[in-house]
């Protein structure tokens, strides 16, 4: 398994939900965080991955299409490849375990930002790295859902990347709330860009309002319905549970009882039934299931959870 890159909760937990499955069902796992979340870091490690003969790779993209000579010299030699979390292209995977609907994170962030904002104003967005095709997917959802004359009246103003480094994402949020006073809503679509910006927002009492993509145990602070938390709400699915379904895919293609083609069919144990369909860039998926909303209401019950 290949995340994005070391340092990150989030991909910490969806390799470990990988482990769990691969090492129940007797396999050995090979986690690798690269260093940093480029694709030339990725590249050296599925080369190594490659002379090592493993049977499956399934890995988190840091670029849509750079990793597609590497990827494909795996699968000519036999290896399953998958992807989870940031897809590649097509062409670099047999399959894509994506873990909720595109169009509906772009759906559910957009009405949040509509209603954090009261209807109207600037907002911002913080995003991941600019080659993250999964956040990049997202933003396109979102500025999809925007056309609609009901978002008219909010302006998005910029859109900057943290690079999923903490330290990144602190600058540019403050850089946000500097050259842009009246910003009301910030929108991270990623857990470490939303934990930083909620941190900033916080301290400082700002009156822009955070929302996007978090894990509940490090956004629990943040979360709350008055001027003293930065957070109303957000959203997010399992990671534990990506890396799971990540696990079953890689060992049904590995058993040959898919190939990854649209129609197949396969038990992802205690997840349930799966079916891999057809995906938007011309490749296929398997969708994990619904983007899920944290609130004050239920953010105590999955804080110690992830
Ligand atoms: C960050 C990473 C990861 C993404 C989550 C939502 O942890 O960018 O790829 O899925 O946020």
């Amino acid at each position: 398994v290949v995340t994005k890159a070391a340092g990150n909760p989030y991909n910490e937990k969806e390799a470990s939900g990988f482990q769990e499955v691969i090492e129940a069902e007797g396999g050995t796992v090979i986690v690798k965080h690269p260093e940093t979340a480029t694709a030339d870091a990725q590249i050296s490690v599925v080369q190594s991955l490659i002379s090592q003969e493993v049977d499956a790779i399934c890995i988190a993209g840091n670029d849509e299409n750079a990793l597609q000579a590497s990827l494909q010299e795996a699968m000519d030699a036999g290896i399953k490849v998958a992807c989870m979390d940031a897809k590649v292209n097509p062409d670099s995977r047999m399959t894509f375990v994506n873990q909720a609907g595109t169009m509906e994170i772009g759906q559910a962030l957009m009405d949040a930002v509509l209603d954090i904002s009261g209807g109207e104003g600037q907002w911002a967005i913080l995003s991941a790295t600019s080659q993250a095709t999964n956040q990049n997917a997202w933003i396109e959802a979102m500025k999809e859902v925007m056309q609609d004359e009901k978002y008219s009246k909010l302006e998005l103003v910029e859109v900057v990347y943290g690079d999923d480094e903490p330290q990144k994402s602190t600058d540019v949020t403050q850089a946000l709330l500097q050259n842009y006073p009246d910003l009301k809503v910030i929108c991270a679509p990623t857990t470490v860009g939303i934990a930083a910006a909620a941190k900033v927002l916080q301290d400082s009492g700002s009156a822009c309002k955070l929302t996007g993509l978090g894990l509940p145990s490090e956004m629990s602070e943040y979360i709350g319905d008055d001027d003293a938390h930065s957070c109303p709400y957000m959203f997010l699915w399992n990671p534990i549970d990506v890396g799971r379904l990540g696990a079953y895919t890689s060992i049904a293609l590995v058993n040959e009882e898919i190939t990854g083609a649209a129609g197949d069919t396969f038990t992802a144990g205690e997840l349930g039934d799966y079916e891999i369909v057809d995906a938007a860039d011309g490749g296929t998926e398997v969708i994990l299931g619904a983007p899920f909303k944290f609130d004050p209401s239920n953010i105590d019950e999955w804080k110690d959870i992830y």
